[in-house]
């Protein structure tokens, strides 16, 4: 598995041009990008400068010799390479396993050309079943916001963080549920109903914002457009 998951983080970083900014996304396949991007800058001497979705994501930059840079000097992204949890055949995602969903739409929707990596585990013939849906919210607004999800069909729990059992916290300091919608028929639909309730900050529905995706199996990497 960490080898396919490689390879196809590999194969999409050829898609990196010199001088390019970078969107460097959160999770086990973006981290072997992000590793790639530092061999890119140290081996092949490419001008590269990375903006990170998450303060996991900047830590390893770090780790990897990857200037970084931010928005505010960069406000327009060349390319952003990210995971998924799960892809559907017209390339809409849902993200947010790692927590990091709102900064990394901030970063796919500045972006040029988004690239998305994964195994093909990830890839569904519909969002939802198997996988709940990760929003960002407000913790102030919990209580309304899972009422309001209840009468939408979903079936919110808020996240926990594992190793302090205490409420998991985004690096904006907000928190997370994830909803059991089961099969997502229509995420546009979805989606606008979720964005217009007041707390929401995010939501984990990725929907017309990939341009390709690198999908590692066993033998080979598949490249959908
Ligand atoms: C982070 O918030 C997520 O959107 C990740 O992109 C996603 O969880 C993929 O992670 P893995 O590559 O570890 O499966």
């Amino acid at each position: 598995m960490e080898l396919v998951k490689k390879r196809a983080a590999i194969e999409a970083c050829k898609q990196i041009k010199d001088g390019d900014i970078v969107g460097l996304g959160t999770g086990s396949t973006a981290a072997y990008a992000i590793k790639e991007i530092g061999r890119l800058i140290r081996k092949e001497k490419m001008q590269l400068y990375g903006v990170p979705t998450s303060r996991q994501t900047y830590l390893l930059a770090i780790e990897n010799s990857i200037p970084i840079t931010s928005l505010r000097q960069h406000p327009r992204i060349d390319i952003d390479i990210d995971g998924a949890d799960q892809i559907d055949e017209n390339l809409n995602l849902i993200k947010g396993g790692g927590g990091a969903l709102t900064r990394e739409k901030i970063i796919a929707s500045a972006s040029k050309e988004v690239i998305i990596i994964a195994d093909e585990s990830k890839l569904v013939k519909n969002l939802g079943k198997n996988y709940y849906l990760p929003i960002e919210i407000l913790e102030f607004a919990e209580s309304f916001v899972k009422t309001q999800i209840k009468k939408i069909g979903g079936k919110p729990f808020t996240r926990i963080n594992k190793n302090t059992s205490e409420l998991y916290k985004t690096d904006n300091g907000n928190i997370i549920l994830d909803i059991d919608f089961d099969i997502i028929y229509e995420p546009i639909k979805l989606d606008s109903k979720l964005q217009s309730i007041p707390g929401i900050i995010e939501t984990g529905l990725f929907i017309g914002m990939v341009d390709k995706a690198y999908i590692g199996t066993k033998t080979t990497v598949k490249k959908l457009d």
